[in-house]
């Protein structure tokens, strides 16, 4: 764990934090973006598709580092438009954006004093990228974060990688590669955290770094987060470092973090950066049951769109956030705010809750609309003081009940599932769950 000495939060008193949490804990909906010169490539290298991630490509294709910078050159996103990325964020009913702005590769989207391999220098495009994203979503009152890569960085002689592969004799192409970590991030991660904090002020840090590492010398790093109060940041400084949020990866953990706030961060298909070819999209029945999935355990979902290097989010991805926006516009006040669900488990669907002085209001998330027209609540012991289909408003009725040894409360539902996805119940509940 990084010593107080150098963690901005070691002090800090749990009411402190609450306040410091509470737009993130309302938000439980964010769009994260992976975007660089790997989009060019977008998956193929030498007539080849390399399997995996396409923001891995340079790695996993070992493309030799002349060859991958040739790349930026091509990297002209003409058609990039902050402000209609920011208002289909906010028409999917996301509450916050985290961009990358320096992936593994090094490349960074933002002018950057102390390196060449920018957006300034490298491509024809030459401005900056992420100061727009960032006056477009605040402009949408949306929280603003930044990915950045602070130990990998492939394309400068001390930044770090994957080294089981140099175990594995696949080795670095670069006999570059083996400088040392402490003269990379003198030249390089220290100087542009500092640059990404000073000049954009973001609401979130999401440092990136494997699970392997130490923590990536969180002395050098975590004193420049003075530069912005209240920032949120992650536990992926390395080793056991904590942050404020854990961040399982591309699944869903089968219960939440006892006392942590989390965030799933997720692809629509399989892969972050964008990839010209073969996608595996997730439905967006099967997004809209993720996020109720994850918040009905406590946590956010962080959803990735990966741009095309002419500026594009595909039109799969905007399909599904537009989809998803549609429901949220219906559902929102049933995952906004909401904190997890009181019961065990429901086999037809998830619960979101919102406490209150004297009761709770229980969101039921019903993915399997019940043929008979009965909903078993098992464990509710208090009969509802009211029940209604949120999107109506139609009043339910609630009784008392045991089903074989379960009891609790039932409610009788009209025949058809009014969302395809997930019809959401509102019961209003008083004393004790
Ligand atoms: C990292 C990146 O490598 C990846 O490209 C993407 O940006 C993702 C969101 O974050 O992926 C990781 C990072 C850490 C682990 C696994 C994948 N880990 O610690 O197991």
């Amino acid at each position: 764990f990084a010593s107080s000495s150098v963690d901005p939060y070691a002090g800090e008193t749990k009411e402190q934090r609450d306040e410091r949490m509470a737009w993130w804990r309302e938000a439980r909906f964010g769009m994260f973006i992976h975007w660089g010169v790997y989009a060019v490539p977008a998956g193929t290298y030498n007539g080849e598709q390399i399997k995996g991630i396409g923001e891995w490509i340079m790695l996993r294709g070992k493309i030799p580092v002349a060859e991958y910078k040739a790349y930026a050159k091509e990297f002209n996103p003409v058609n990039y438009d902050p402000v209609a990325w920011a208002q289909l964020a906010k028409a999917a009913g996301m509450r916050y954006v985290v961009i990358t702005s320096k992936h593994h590769d090094g490349f960074a989207l933002f002018p950057s004093a102390v390196s060449d391999w920018d957006i300034a220098d490298a491509s024809p495009y030459g401005k900056d990228l992420i100061g727009p994203l960032a006056d477009a979503a605040r402009a949408e009152g949306l929280k603003f974060g930044l990915y950045y890569s602070q130990a990998q960085d492939w394309t400068h002689p001390g930044g770090s990688f994957w080294p089981n592969r140099e175990k594995e004799g696949e080795g670095h192409w670069d006999e570059g590669q083996k400088g040392d970590f402490d003269s990379y991030l003198d030249a390089i991660a220290v100087p542009q955290v500092d640059e990404i904090l000073s000049r954009y002020q973001p609401d979130i840090l999401w440092w990136d770094t494997p699970a392997w590492m130490d923590n990536t010398r969180a002395e050098r790093l975590l004193p420049l987060l003075e530069t912005v109060p209240d920032i949120i940041h992650n536990n992926r400084l390395g080793g056991d470092y904590k942050g404020d949020t854990e961040t399982p990866e591309q699944h869903i953990p089968a219960t939440g973090f006892k006392d942590r706030d989390w965030e799933v961060c997720m692809t629509m298909n399989d892969t972050w950066g964008y990839k010209s070819y073969d996608q595996n999209w997730k439905s967006t029945k099967d997004l809209i049951q993720k996020l109720c999935d994850i918040v009905s355990k406590g946590g956010n979902f962080l959803l990735n769109v990966g741009p095309t290097a002419k500026g594009e989010i595909p039109l799969p991805s905007i399909e599904r956030l537009q989809a998803v926006g549609r429901w949220m516009d219906v559902n929102g006040e049933s995952i906004y705010g909401t904190t997890a669900s009181p019961f065990y488990r429901l086999h037809w669907g998830r619960c979101t809750k919102k406490l209150h002085g004297d009761g709770a209001t229980l969101y039921l998330h019903v993915f399997d609309w019940p043929e008979d027209g009965r909903l078993l609540v098992p464990g509710l012991k208090n009969l509802p003081v009211n029940a209604i289909l949120l999107h109506s408003g139609e009043a339910l009725k609630a009784d008392s009940a045991t089903d074989g040894e379960k009891s609790g409360v039932v409610l009788t539902l009209p025949k058809t599932a009014p969302d395809p996805y997930s019809s959401v119940i509102k019961l209003e509940v008083e004393g004790k769950l």
